[in-house]
Order: C-alpha cells, then structure tokens, then sequence
C-alpha cells in the first residue's frame, strides 16, 4: 500500500500546537491505523507553481497518494475515512449522516469561529474592534449554543465516534484560543473526549513535534 504525504507548516505563528489543518487530516489517518509521510512546505513555496498546482490557493495541507492529488482538509478527512473502516458507519443513512456533521463543522460552525478567531489575532488595534468583537461573539454564541443543544449528554453527536466527530471536534478545538468554548461545558467536555482518544494524541505530537524539534522562532507574520 501507498504511504500518503501530506503537507504541513514549516513555520508556524502557533508553532504546531493544533491550529494548522493538518492536525486533521492526522488525526483521520491515526484514527484508521494508516502511516503517512509529511513534507514541510515554507510560506514562500507554498505560494509557487509546484505548490498551487496541489493547493489552487497555495495552503496546507495537502494529500498525494500515488497518482491522486487532495487538497481541502474535508476532501482529505473524507477520503480517508471513505477508504478505510472506523471512521464511517456501514449503514448508509448513518453514514449520511456522519458525513452531513462533517459539512456541519466545516460549513456551519468553522466559519463564524475563524471569523472571530481572525478578529482577536489581527484587529485588536483597529477603533472599531469592541463593536465588531461583540457581533462576532453573538454569531459564535448562536452557532455554539444551537450545536450544544443538539449534542445534549451525549458523547458523541449521532451514536459512535464518526469522521463527523473528528471534524467537529478539529474545528472546536480550534476556536479554544478564543475563549467561547469555555461558556459550554458540555462543547468543552465533547472537545476534551476527542483530545482523549490516541489517535488525536499522536496527531498532536507530531505536528507539535515539526516544532519542538527545530527549535524555530514563530513566524508571526503570516496566516
Ligand atoms: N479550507 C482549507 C482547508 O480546510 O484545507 C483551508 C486551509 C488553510 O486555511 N490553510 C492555512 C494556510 O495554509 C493553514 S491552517 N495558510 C497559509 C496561507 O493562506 O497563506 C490556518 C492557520 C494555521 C495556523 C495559524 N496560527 O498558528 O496562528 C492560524 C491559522
């Protein structure tokens, strides 16, 4: 079998500590027991020809597995989970199901998150942040508050852990920096049963590891 190769940062303002989206992608590829090579791609050749013919907007990551060429951390995660057991139910309507969750995180719940997320990185200084932080938290609110009912006590969002779990919790675990998630214990308590599993650990250490290993400053001026 193929090993994949994924892309990821080489630099990184977090510096590896799970708001890259690679994190998911390695997550998936743990979660289903496969193992997959990484090469680090820098600002600059993330933006030139040989990249953008992978990733048409010049990100990471991206996934080549013999002659197939991925780019959008949904299309990764769902290929993966497609082609491998545990990530997907094998009755169809589950599996439809799963699959809406993972357009539900991407489509419904990433956005006002990244949006606020955006907001406390880079627009602290402008004279309208107050006003504009306020607007972004209700959107947030809304969004969290509807996803926290629909969870209610249970542990995952429809029966066993999911590729619709796996991106949920990716993209929740993401806006912690913010601190919204903190107003829903029940988000909170989903996101850290994600962090639980192995899976996810090891994902974490690796990505975290590009990091720790190099010692490298953060790059604060870029993402
Ligand atoms: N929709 C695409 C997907 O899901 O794959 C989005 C991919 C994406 O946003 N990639 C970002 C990227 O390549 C990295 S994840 N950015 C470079 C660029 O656009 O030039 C976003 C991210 C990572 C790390 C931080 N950080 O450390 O602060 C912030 C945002």
């Amino acid at each position: 079998m193929t090993i994949p190769t994924i892309t990821a940062f080489e630099r990184s303002p977090d510096r590896g500590r799970g708001l890259a989206r690679d994190l998911r992608v390695r997550w998936a590829l743990e979660e289903v027991g496969r193992r997959y090579d990484v090469r680090l791609v820098s600002f600059r050749a993330m933006k030139e020809p040989a990249h953008r013919a992978l990733q048409p907007f010049g990100q990471i990551p991206t996934y080549e597995e013999g002659d197939l060429r991925l780019f959008e951390s949904g299309a990764i995660v769902l290929h993966v989970a497609e082609r491998h057991a545990g990530l997907l139910p094998d009755d169809p309507n589950a599996r439809g199901r799963a699959i809406a969750w993972m357009f539900a995180a991407l489509n419904t719940v990433e956005p006002p998150l990244v949006e606020l997320g955006t907001a406390m990185r880079v627009e602290r200084e402008k004279p309208w942040y107050e006003e504009r932080l306020s607007i972004l938290q209700d959107r947030a609110r809304r969004t969290l508050s509807e996803l926290s009912a629909r969870l209610g006590g249970a542990d995952w969002l429809d029966g066993a852990f999911s590729a619709g779990d796996l991106m949920m919790v990716a993209v929740l675990f993401r806006s912690k920096v913010t601190g919204i998630l903190d107003q829903y214990p029940s988000l909170s308590a989903y996101v850290a049963r994600g962090e639980a599993r192995s899976a996810f650990r090891r994902a974490f250490a690796a990505q975290l590891e590009v990091f720790t290993a190099s010692q490298q400053p953060a790059d604060k001026d870029r993402c």
